[in-house]
């Protein structure tokens, strides 16, 4: 913890990654085990079974439902003290980039700035049919599926198993990953790539990684320092 905190004061290029666990102390349930009382199944279905185009061409109401059920849980939800120590974080680094699997947009109400978002957010909605993107902040949705003024139907703008993220941002995430000279990875089980491949880019383009999570991940054994707690109360301690 100590030489954390030295590592954080001299960086000059920080990068984070960050996942599910650091909105679990918000009351979002995150997507794999590790959180008592959130265990990352709706009805019986897993993430792997709904968050792909397939299952939304099968079932679209279905699949909408899981969405409505937790976009009302967001938008109760308020950034815990990880996200804000995180924002503190940035505000005091002379480089810092928060790139983030969540699309729950936590990070950016608690007053974090240079956000990537690497698979889109929850707020917003995107047509098949005329691909147009609107945000659309209403809990619950008065429609599910919901539908364009053109007739198409909408899908939520997020990033499913088996498709692309967004070029831009992957470029500007792998970037900031190869620049580092430190890396945090926060509250991520690391089993879904790329993203999972962000912390091994900046380890071997010479940065030091610091991975923050209740329990270890496949990634822990190769990594300079784990710290092992829930992210809202190690990250106060490291950033205060
Ligand atoms: C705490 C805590 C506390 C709890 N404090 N910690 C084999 C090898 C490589 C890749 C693949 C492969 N087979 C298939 C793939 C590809 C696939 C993939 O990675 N699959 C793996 C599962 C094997 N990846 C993709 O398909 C990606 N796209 C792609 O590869 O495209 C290629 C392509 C190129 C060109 C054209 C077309 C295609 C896309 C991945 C999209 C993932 N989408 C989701 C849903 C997003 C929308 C939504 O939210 O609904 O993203 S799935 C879900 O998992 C979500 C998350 O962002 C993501 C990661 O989960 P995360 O954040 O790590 O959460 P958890 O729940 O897993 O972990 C929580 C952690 O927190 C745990 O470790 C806890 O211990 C910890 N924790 N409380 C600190 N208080
Ligand atoms: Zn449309």
């Amino acid at each position: 913890m100590h030489a954390v905190r030295e590592w954080l004061r001299d960086a000059s290029s920080i990068a984070v990654l960050t996942g599910a666990g650091v909105s679990a102390e918000s009351g979002v349930p995150t997507f794999r085990g590790g959180t008592p009382g959130t265990p990352g199944l709706w009805k019986q279905h897993r993430a792997e079974e709904l968050a792909t185009p397939g299952a939304f061409a099968r079932d679209p109401k279905l699949v909408w439902e899981w969405y409505d059920w937790r976009r009302s849980l967001i938008a109760e939800a308020k950034p815990n003290p990880g996200h804000y120590a995180l924002a503190a974080a940035e505000a005091r680094a002379r480089k810092f980039t928060l790139i983030t699997q969540n699309v729950d947009g936590l990070h950016e109400l608690a007053g974090s700035r240079n956000v990537l978002r690497l698979h889109g957010s929850i707020w917003m909605l995107r047509c098949l049919e005329c691909e147009c993107e609107r945000e659309d902040r209403r809990t619950p949705l008065p429609e599910i599926p919901p539908r364009c003024e053109c007739g198409g139907m909408l899908r939520p703008g997020v990033v499913w198993f088996g498709e692309a993220l967004p070029a831009k941002i992957w470029q500007e995430a792998e970037k900031a990953a190869r620049e580092a000279d430190l890396f945090l990875l926060i509250g991520t089980s690391a089993v879904v790539y790329p993203a999972a491949g962000l912390a091994p880019i900046a380890k071997s383009s010479g940065a030091r990684v610091v991975e923050i999570n209740i329990a270890e991940t496949g990634l822990s054994d190769s990594i300079d320092e784990f710290l092992q707690g829930p992210s809202g109360e190690l990250l106060p301690q490291l950033i205060a």
